[in-house]
């Protein structure tokens, strides 16, 4: 029997690497608010993702929370039913309502054509995710957004290292969030960052994830406990060396994918976005209506093999209680987000993945 495969497995540097960086946290006694490896990390993020200003986070969930009080949004913010639960719940806890719009059939990101209808003179922000690190058409949100003047927040969870037409992903839109969770592309056991167009504003965003302090006597907001702590930073410093090995092995695998589907009738392998510019983060596929099983006979069957793939994103979003009973969150509203909701499986893709694995993954699906 083969070990169990897991819908991804946290990349991790030799342990052997990480034990100096280890030893001069232990020597320093300095742990947290905003060390050495604090500020070495955020300068070589800075020029490894291609940005101006970054500022670290414990999560990509309270880092989504300080950006919108960051920006000071109120009311109604648009966004996607289709993403992990946090984008949503960030919203919640800030007091604001989340109006859903459905997404593009192609990229399963927000659809922008469908943007303006649900714009109302309570809206302040679009809040959108680059959903397995496809970028969003960020030229199309923000030309709504300039005409409504709303501000754009991208959830970039997804998005580590991703570029667009223009250089980094990460710096369209007012704020980008990152999340640097163990099952990311890129992580940090737990961690995250926010993305800030200019020095004011990542002044801003750090005040408010050291509790509004400005000195030690000074608050001038109601801040939150977002800090990183030197651990989680000096891992971090250290995986961005590993970075484009990962990726690297992550393309060969999703190479593999599209190679080993190819000729299975149903399965439609998405995001088909090029080496340059995807992180290859996941590896969704659509279990279409020719396929012989459904999309959940088909994740029980490769959970019988012992192979844990996953449904993100089911169920939607707009289905949680706490957001079903918006008018937006109505089925009829968005019916491409649900179709995709029932018919989108992501295969197991991390770079200790072996390609013998794949290819029982492949086989498997081929034989139904
Ligand atoms: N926005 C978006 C668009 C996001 O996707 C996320 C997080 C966020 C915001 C919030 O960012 P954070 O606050 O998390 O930084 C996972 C993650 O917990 C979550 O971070 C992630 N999105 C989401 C898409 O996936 P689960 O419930 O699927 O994780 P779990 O524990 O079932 O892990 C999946 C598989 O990974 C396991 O079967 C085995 C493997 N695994 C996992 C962990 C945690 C390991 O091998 N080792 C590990 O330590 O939510």
């Amino acid at each position: 029997m083969s070990n169990p495969i897991y819908v991804t497995q946290p990349h991790l540097p030799p342990l052997e690497e990480f034990l100096p960086m280890l030893q001069e946290i232990w020597d320093s006694r300095v742990l947290t608010n905003g060390g050495e490896f604090h500020r070495q990390f955020e300068r070589a993020l800075c020029e490894r993702l291609g940005v101006q200003n970054i500022s670290l986070f414990t999560n990509g969930t309270i880092a989504l929370l300080t950006a919108l009080q960051a920006l000071r949004i109120t009311g109604e913010v648009i966004t996607t039913p289709y993403s992990f639960v946090a984008t949503s719940h960030s919203l919640l806890w800030n007091g604001l309502k989340p109006v859903f719009v459905d997404v593009d059939p192609r990229t399963l990101n927000i659809d922008p054509s469908k943007i303006e209808a649900a714009v109302s003179p309570q809206t302040t922000a679009i809040l959108a995710v680059h959903v397995y690190g496809h970028p969003c058409d960020v030229d199309a949100i923000q030309r709504i957004a300039d005409n409504y003047n709303l501000r754009v927040i991208y959830d970039a969870a997804h998005a580590f290292g991703v570029d667009c037409h223009c250089g980094s992903l990460l710096n369209h839109g007012d704020l980008s969030v990152l999340s640097f969770h163990a099952t990311k592309v890129f992580n940090t056991f737990e961690g995250g960052a926010i993305v800030s167009p200019d020095a004011k504003t990542k002044l801003r965003v750090d005040h408010l994830k050291n509790f509004g302090f400005v000195d030690e006597t000074t608050v001038v907001a109601p801040g939150i406990n977002g800090k990183m702590s030197e651990f989680n930073a000096a891992l971090g410093l250290l995986q961005l060396g590993h970075f484009d090995a990962a990726v690297a092995r992550r393309a060969k695998i999703d190479a593999l994918y599209r190679v080993g589907l190819s000729n299975v009738s149903g399965i439609r392998c998405l995001n088909d976005a090029g080496e340059k510019r995807a992180n290859f983060a996941y590896f969704p596929i659509l279990v279409e209506p020719s396929y012989r099983k459904s999309r959940d006979v088909l994740y029980d069957l490769l959970k019988q093999h012992e192979i844990y793939s996953r449904r993100y994103f089911y169920p939607l979003i707009s289905d949680f209680p706490m957001y079903r009973g918006l008018p937006s969150a109505q089925r009829n509203n968005l019916p491409v987000a649900n179709t995709a909701a029932s018919r989108v499986l992501c295969l197991p893709i991390y770079p200790a993945l072996r390609d013998e694995d794949v290819n029982r993954v492949c086989h498997l699906i081929a034989k139904g």
